[in-house]
């Protein structure tokens, strides 16, 4: 890289944070190489926390900064030569060990650190950098029978409420049992009617319990921990957006109460969704592939297709390019993949619908283990891999599923490159927040939500995004378990949703989030045949960390 490019990255990375950088930093930062975007990073984030006036980034941050994180400047010949960023062995020993508890990587990583002692900024170019944010695995604490579901839709309901209260509208929301009260004491004395109501427009937030379709209107009721409220609406406009929301799910409605009629009618709903951004982009051009549902074990595992994939990660098929998802190509993205994500459903499974045995190559999940194994352990070495369950897994079906037991996985543990995470979990990749979700209760979504279908799975995740819950019916095809606490709300935006279960390949984007359903490697079994679904497998999905672009490679029609 030159340093003409170096400095005008420089300049447009402060620029697009809004700042400016004095010429005489700009040498300087310039000089710090591999780490220069994260002190510009820290730099800005002191200055806005100091609510510093000056825009303008000057020499004395930068040195300020260097100062704070224990390091010494030495500057030689009045600051025309290098600047050299130097510190005693223990100085930067501490330093490593902060920087790897607040990344929170995995021992091996820090370890190869310890053979490059010194040279921390250029290692931290070239390691990995992860964090698991969170790891559904690590709560899994089953509450007991209706104590449990009723913990489980109380912390839903708080944790929604939470989520809820960043609007600045939900101000307004009373609570069920009050907004009774006042209709109880505006019955009693009819002259004077409270001014609550006679404002017209009241707020309630719950859980939806029941949506009903009568001739032309709509009931919808909510319940809030309080108790329970019904509203209705004849308008065609607010009927479509109920029909788009999902049982179980939480809703903020503003409605007027007709006294005459009885009823509440709905001027608005809303759904917790999320907030239109720009998602985060990695520094550098890294990328992570995205696949799911493997399926070893099954007569309709495409293995052959899978080695033509395992030999493209190990750099064997030269020349073969991917392609962008939309148009230009990228020839050289194998270099450039330091994470594979695999989304569940690694292996068939043995009685996970009837007659599945008639399906299967091998008939004990053990055996299909040690096959899954044995295929794993080519994905190359620098390759971190992620993997969760799905419903074909061994270990808990209900959701939240741990990670596959260790008892049934134990040279899955025992690899260094893979890390074995609950399902759902959350992956900081680089920066990027990849929120990884097998996929199960899209079923269920397709199943009640008109207009959506089997074919195009990522207007299903939408919805998940949207209702900010990972399952949000309860009671259907997709088994919940009863958890005190209830972990599939989506509680932080992720940059990325991966999801897999419905083995149609699709990506689309909402409002900044990256949607991937990552296909199969299962041709279409007798099962999905009857089920009318038509898979798309064999092609694996690359996403560019530093632009979110996704690539699609097809391994079907490849030479072995
Ligand atoms: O799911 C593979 C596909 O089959 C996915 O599209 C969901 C669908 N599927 C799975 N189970 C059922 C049931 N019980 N009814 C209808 N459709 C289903 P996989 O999890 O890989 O079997
Ligand atoms: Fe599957
Ligand atoms: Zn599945």
């Amino acid at each position: 890289m030159t340093v003409s490019s170096n400095l005008s990255k420089i300049i447009s990375f402060v620029t697009s944070k809004g700042f400016q950088i004095h010429p005489d930093a700009l040498f300087l930062i310039e000089k710090l190489q591999d780490d220069y975007f994260q002190i510009i990073e820290d730099i800005l984030s002191g200055k806005r926390k100091r609510k510093e006036e000056s825009m303008v980034i000057i020499t004395d941050d930068i040195k300020k900064f260097v100062k704070d994180s224990s390091f010494t400047i030495s500057t030689e010949n009045n600051n025309k030569s290098k600047l050299i960023v130097s510190g005693t062995a223990a100085k930067a020993e501490a330093e490593h060990d902060q920087y790897y508890e607040d990344k929170e990587l995995t021992k091996e990583d820090s370890s190869a650190y310890s053979a490059d002692k010194g040279r921390l900024y250029k290692h931290r170019e070239k390691t990995e950098s992860f964090k698991i944010v969170y790891d559904s695995n690590d709560k899994i604490n089953s509450g007991e029978g209706v104590e449990g579901y009723a913990s489980l839709f109380r912390s839903r309901y708080e944790k929604s409420l939470k989520i809820l209260s960043l609007r600045q509208d939900s101000k307004k929301v009373k609570k069920i049992e009050t907004i009774k009260q006042l209709f109880n004491q505006s019955k009693i004395n009819y002259n004077s009617m409270s001014k609550e109501l006679s404002n017209n427009s009241l707020f309630a937030a719950g859980l939806i319990m029941n949506k009903d379709i009568k001739n032309n209107n709509y009931d919808i009721t909510i319940d809030d921990q309080t108790g329970l409220l019904t509203a209705t609406t004849y308008n065609d406009e607010l009927k479509k957006q109920i029909s788009m929301l999902t049982v179980d799910q939480m809703v903020m409605i503003e409605f007027e109460n007709n006294q005459q009629r009885k009823k509440n009618t709905i001027k608005n709903l809303f759904s917790l969704d999320i907030p239109d951004r720009i998602p985060n982009k990695s520094k550098s051009e890294i990328f992570s592939i995205l696949i799911s549902d493997l399926h070893i074990g099954s007569k309709f595992f495409m293995e052959k297709e899978f080695q033509n994939f395992l030999e493209w990660l190990n750099g064997k098929r030269e020349g073969e390019e991917g392609q962008a998802w939309e148009e230009d190509n990228n020839d050289d993205i194998i270099s450039k993949i330091k994470y594979i994500c695999i989304c569940g459903d690694l292996i068939d499974g043995i009685g996970i619908f009837p007659n599945q045995d008639k399906e299967l190559l091998e008939k004990d999940s053990f055996s299909q283990m040690d096959h899954a194994i044995s295929i794993l352990s080519k994905i190359p070495k620098h390759m971190k891999v992620f993997l969760i369950p799905g419903n074909h897994d061994l270990g808990r079906r209900a959701l939240p599923q741990p990670a596959i037991p260790k008892k049934y996985a134990e040279k899955l543990y025992s690899l260094d490159n893979v890390t074995m995470l609950g399902n759902p979990c959350m992956i900081n990749m680089e920066g990027i927040k990849i929120l990884m979700f097998h996929g199960q209760s899209l079923d269920d979504i397709i199943a009640s939500i008109p207009g959506l279908s089997y074919s195009k799975p990522a207007e299903a995740m939408k919805l998940l995004l949207k209702s900010r819950h990972l399952s949000p019916i309860y009671g259907q095809r997709t088994p919940i378990a009863p958890e005190k606490e209830d972990m599939m709300i989506i509680e932080e935006v992720p940059d990325v949703l991966h999801s897999g279960h419905v083995h149609v390949i699709d990506v689309d984007s909402y409002k900044g989030t990256l949607l991937v359903n990552s296909g199969a490697w299962q041709s279409q079994t007798p099962f999905q045949q009857t089920m009318g679904i038509t898979p798309t497998p064999g092609i694996a999905i690359a996403i560019n960390l530093s632009n979110l672009k996704p690539y699609k490679i097809d391994f079907n029609n490849y030479d072995a």
